[in-house]
């Protein structure tokens, strides 16, 4: 099978003066390097899953291709970084499929809320074709998909007071994601949100100009977001993907055996990361406890009054994004479990 991704392997810049018959060892390799970017920090999963890419693609490429890596929005956070990618400045960031949305207005239907049971059916849906139809819209913006990695199941913490129902999200101040959906579905379910950059949140809460904040424990707790919050709810409202990538410019470079290098590198980093990620998820949450959290379990009633309220905003969305993507998701979704 072919990989997809675009780039068409007709490259030839980089093609060393001396005609190769491609199985040569000892032709000239022009050094490349990937400045690799995330914004959550080095003890994230995410971190070391890019440590087992860097750790991948240089070991198969006997280091023709040199992986930097930075951490904690050292580049900047995913917007910025995502642009980088297309002006040049780096070649790999790893952000959620959210602040895509700004860039591929399609991948807003991953952040639809309840929209995957689970990390299994995720995993099927995302690896599986209709993943694939949504990383080759990428292109088109200067961006390679390489694999979806995970990020996790969202979950609210706050430093009013713990929630456990709809009606408790009233008037809290939640930063969002960047993204136009997350929004309008905060909204819908009460609250007051604010749009931010990750890199900003922690001073946010800190300072008060919010009292909450919705991202997986593994996120809250690494981050320490305990030190400034006060109550998480397991309210699981929406799976964020996260989604490897490229700059376009930067991959169509690369020979053909190095594309398939990164791609693979990238999709055996994934699996590491998201296994990672699952095994540590229950402790996290302990160790949240632990540091003096409250939590709050939100009921299967409560959860059901919460999908009610973000219906519409749903509706909205499918029409904006196109009724039929969204019936290929939710029928892959529905033929996974
Ligand atoms: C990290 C972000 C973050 C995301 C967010 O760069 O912004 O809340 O969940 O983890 O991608």
């Amino acid at each position: 099978m072919l990989t997809a991704c675009g780039g068409g392997g007709t490259a030839t810049e980089d093609t060393p003066e001396t005609e190769t018959g491609g199985e040569t060892a000892t032709e000239q390799v022009e050094q490349k390097t990937i400045r690799a970017g995330i914004g959550l920090n080095d003890s994230h999963p995410q971190y070391k899953g890019l440590l087992k890419f860097k750790e991948l693609v240089e070991e198969r490429t006997d280091g023709a291709i040199e992986v930097q890596t930075y951490h904690s929005g050292q580049l900047g956070d995913d917007r910025t970084m995502t642009e980088g990618l297309q002006l040049g400045s780096q070649e790999v960031t790893i952000p959620s499929t959210a602040p895509i949305a700004n860039f591929v207005p399609e991948f807003s239907v991953f952040d639809f809320p309840f929209l995957f049971p689970s990390e299994e059916v995720a995993d099927t849906v995302l690896d599986g074709e209709v993943g694939q139809k949504f990383l080759d819209m990428l292109p088109d913006q200067n961006l390679v998909g390489l694999a979806y990695w995970e990020n996790g199941f969202r979950d609210l913490t706050n430093s009013v007071r713990p929630v456990a129902t709809a009606e408790d999200f009233k008037g809290l101040k939640i930063r969002t994601m960047e993204n136009d959906l997350h929004l309008e579905a905060f909204r819908a379910l009460g609250a007051n949100p604010t749009p931010m950059a990750f890199t900003e949140l922690f001073a946010a809460m800190q300072q008060g100009t919010v009292d909450g904040q919705e991202n997986p424990y593994a996120t809250i707790y690494l981050q320490k977001y305990h030190e400034v919050q006060d109550h998480v709810s397991n309210t699981h409202h929406i799976y964020s993907p996260f989604v490897f990538l490229m700059s376009k410019s930067f991959f169509d470079g690369l020979t053909e055996e190095q594309q398939e290098i990164v791609k693979e590198a990238a999709l055996e980093a994934g699996d590491y990361q998201r296994e990672l990620n699952r095994e540590a998820n229950e402790q996290y949450l302990a160790d949240l406890q632990e540091e003096g959290m409250t939590f709050t379990e939100i009921t299967p009633e409560a959860r059901e009054e919460m999908v009610e309220l973000v219906q519409p905003v749903l509706d909205k969305y499918a029409e904006r994004i196109g009724q039929d993507i969204v019936d290929e998701v939710n029928n892959a979704i529905e033929a996974a479990q």
